[in-house]
């Protein structure tokens, strides 16, 4: 049997004796083991009393409600990364930048609990996020750090915590899966180098939402729904789990695209998802695992941000599948 590779095994050979990788690996580790704990408290479910309760009358600093698990996690995600050479940690939750660790080289943003309208429903929710390089010389407005498109990440990735608790990470060099094994307490890699296939014929997207939609993407839809009686000559299937960390992984491993346009109702210009701690992750690792991520047009990775909380329609996944959603554009 081959030797199990964890986590930990993967981080010191990838980061050697370079001091930038080696700060990297410690976030990355903070962060999964973070997560473990996050994972141990949505187990608890319903348990865990008022987990999915709305804190307060204020929304969070992207205006969606927040749930109390959206603010533990964060405040797990913070602790886990204070000892780590982590600067400025951007949060969901929090309108400003959070200062960490004053010679820190790196700035990460972070989606602290992804799904949240999903935590009392027993379906898998997520933590993401995004690892960019810092230098306090060269970003004397920190802000300036966050606010780089999405190329500039030295590493992205998400936790899913769903039946196994899932870390899917990139370090610029393929997109690896690790999973944590419960009785090591190890995150064990399973799959490396993933690579989304190029066709598909399954879409993800949340349809009760057409009549709002721009002409491009209903006749996406209208498209795909024709089947193979219409230009496509293919049937679709349609997946939409509500939690972009699950359905993201659905992707990862069989293939298909995630879709969320822009439409007509009144914060939804711009899509729901966003771009610093959402898409520019997700789009890092759809794209080191040979799939495509764009705003319906534009690649997501080039997108100059300018705001830490702005929206960004969002489409990802296999490749040829996104091309053809742009081409409707
Ligand atoms: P949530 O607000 O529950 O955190 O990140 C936003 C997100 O979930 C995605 O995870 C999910 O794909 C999408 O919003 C769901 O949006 P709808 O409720 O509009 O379907």
């Amino acid at each position: 049997m081959s030797e199990l590779v964890t986590l930990k095994t993967y981080l010191g050979t990838w980061a050697g004796a370079d001091t930038g990788r080696t700060a990297v690996a410690q976030a990355v580790t903070a962060i999964a083991e973070a997560g473990v704990g996050i994972a141990d408290l949505v187990a608890r479910g319903p348990l865990e009393e008022g987990l999915a309760s709305i804190r307060g009358i204020d929304p969070n600093a992207g205006g969606d409600a927040q749930k109390e698990l959206d603010v533990v996690a964060e405040e797990r995600i913070k602790a886990a990364l204070l000892p780590t050479p982590t600067a400025f940690l951007a949060s969901e939750e929090s309108e400003e930048l959070i200062p960490l660790n004053p010679d820190g080289r790196l700035v990460i943003a972070v989606d602290p609990l992804d799904g949240s309208s999903n935590i009392d429903t027993n379906v898998s929710v997520g933590t993401i996020y995004s690892i960019l390089p810092y230098d306090a010389a060269v970003h004397t407005d920190p802000v300036s750090a966050v606010m780089r498109p999405g190329v500039n990440q030295v590493a992205s990735g998400f936790l899913a915590y769903g039946p196994a608790t899932i870390l899917v990470a990139t370090f610029g060099e393929g997109t690896q899966v690790f999973v944590h094994d419960r009785q090591t307490g190890e995150f064990v890699l399973a799959r490396t180098n993933v690579e989304i296939p190029a066709e598909t014929k399954e879409y993800g997207v949340n349809q009760s939402n057409v009549r709002h939609w721009a002409e491009p993407m209903s006749a996406y839809i209208a498209d795909c729904l024709a089947g193979k009686d219409g230009p496509r000559g293919k049937d679709f299937n349609m997946r939409w789990v509500g939690s972009m960390v699950a359905d993201a992984f659905r992707i990862f491993t069989r293939g298909g695209v995630y879709v969320y346009p822009g439409d007509k109702r009144k914060g939804y210009e711009n899509g729901r998802l966003r771009l610093i701690y959402e898409a520019n992750p997700v789009a890092f690792l759809t794209e080191q695992a040979k799939g495509a991520a764009t705003d319906g047009k534009t690649r997501i990775l080039d997108i100059q941000p300018h705001h830490i909380h702005q929206r960004i329609p969002l489409v990802f996944g296999s490749k040829a599948e996104v091309e053809k959603i742009a081409s409707y554009y």
